[in-house]
C-alpha cells in the first residue's frame, strides 16, 4: 500500500494505523499547495478531490477519506480493529472525529478567518472535547479498552488542537494524548513524516 500524505496532516492517522497494524506500506510525500507529489506527478491525477490522505491499495484502486481509509486499514489488522461488538461504534468514533472534530478545526487553517470565526470554532470544539473526554473516562481507548483506528485519529485531532490552534484541552484528553505520543507506531509515523 502507498500513503499519499501531507506533513502533520490529517494523513497522519493513517500513517500511524498502519504503523500500528504492522502493514507494509510506502509514503509519498504530497505538496499540497502545487498539488505535486514528490516523485513529480500530478497529484489531482491519483486524487482528483486534491488534498490528502489518499491510499493506493495496490490493485489500482485509490481509496480516499479519512472514514473509509481508517475503517479499511482496521479490517486488515486485528491489531486496529474493534472487537466484532463494537464494530459500529468504532465507524460512530471515526465519523464523529471526521465530522464534528477535523471539520471543526477549518477556520485555524483559513488565512482569512477572522478572530470571531476563530472563537466560536473553539468553542464548538471545547464541547466535541468535553463529550470526548467523557467517553475516556468509561475506557482505555476512544471506542474501548483496546487501541482502534478511531485513536490514530483522535492522536491527530489532539496534535492540532495544542499545536496548530492553541486551544486547552480536559486533563483527560491530555493524559490520553501523553499517553499516546509513547506508543512506538506515534514515534515511527511523526519520525517518517519528520516531525520528531
Ligand atoms: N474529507 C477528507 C478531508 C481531508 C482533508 O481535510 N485534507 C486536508 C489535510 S488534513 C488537505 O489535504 N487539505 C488541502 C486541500 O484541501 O487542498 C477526509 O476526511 O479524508
Amino acid at each position: 500500500m502507498k500513503l499519499y500524505y501531507a506533513p502533520g496532516a490529517c494523513s497522519l492517522a493513517d500513517h500511524i494505523a498502519m504503523a500500528e497494524a504492522g502493514l507494509p506500506y510506502t509514503l509519498e510525500k504530497v505538496d499540497l499547495e502545487e498539488k505535486r507529489t514528490e516523485t513529480g506527478s500530478d497529484y489531482t491525477t491519483i486524487n482528483p478531490k486534491g488534498y490528502v490522505p489518499a491510499l493506493a491499495l495496490g490493485d489500482g484502486t485509490i481509496l480516499t477519506e479519512n472514514i473509509a481509509i481508517l475503517s479499511y486499514l482496521a479490517d486488515q489488522s486485528e491489531k486496529i480493529a474493534a472487537s466484532p461488538d463494537n464494530r459500529w461504534k468504532l465507524l460512530e468514533t471515526i465519523a464523529f472525529i471526521s465530522t464534528e472534530v477535523h471539520k471543526g478545526f477549518k477556520p485555524f487553517f483559513m488565512p482569512d478567518s477572522t478572530d470571531e470565526a476563530k472563537k466560536a470554532a473553539g468553542d464548538n470544539l471545547a464541547r466535541r472535547f468535553a463529550y470526548l473526554e467523557t467517553q475516556l473516562a468509561e475506557r482505555d481507548y476512544i471506542v474501548s479498552d483496546s487501541f482502534t483506528s478511531a485513536d490514530c485519529y483522535l492522536f491527530v485531532m489532539l496534535m492540532w488542537a495544542q499545536k496548530k490552534a492553541r486551544l486547552p484541552l480536559p486533563d483527560a484528553l491530555t493524559r490520553y494524548f501523553d499517553r499516546l505520543t509513547q506508543r512506538p507506531s506515534i514515534r515511527q509515523a511523526l519520525s517518517e513524516e519528520g516531525l520528531d
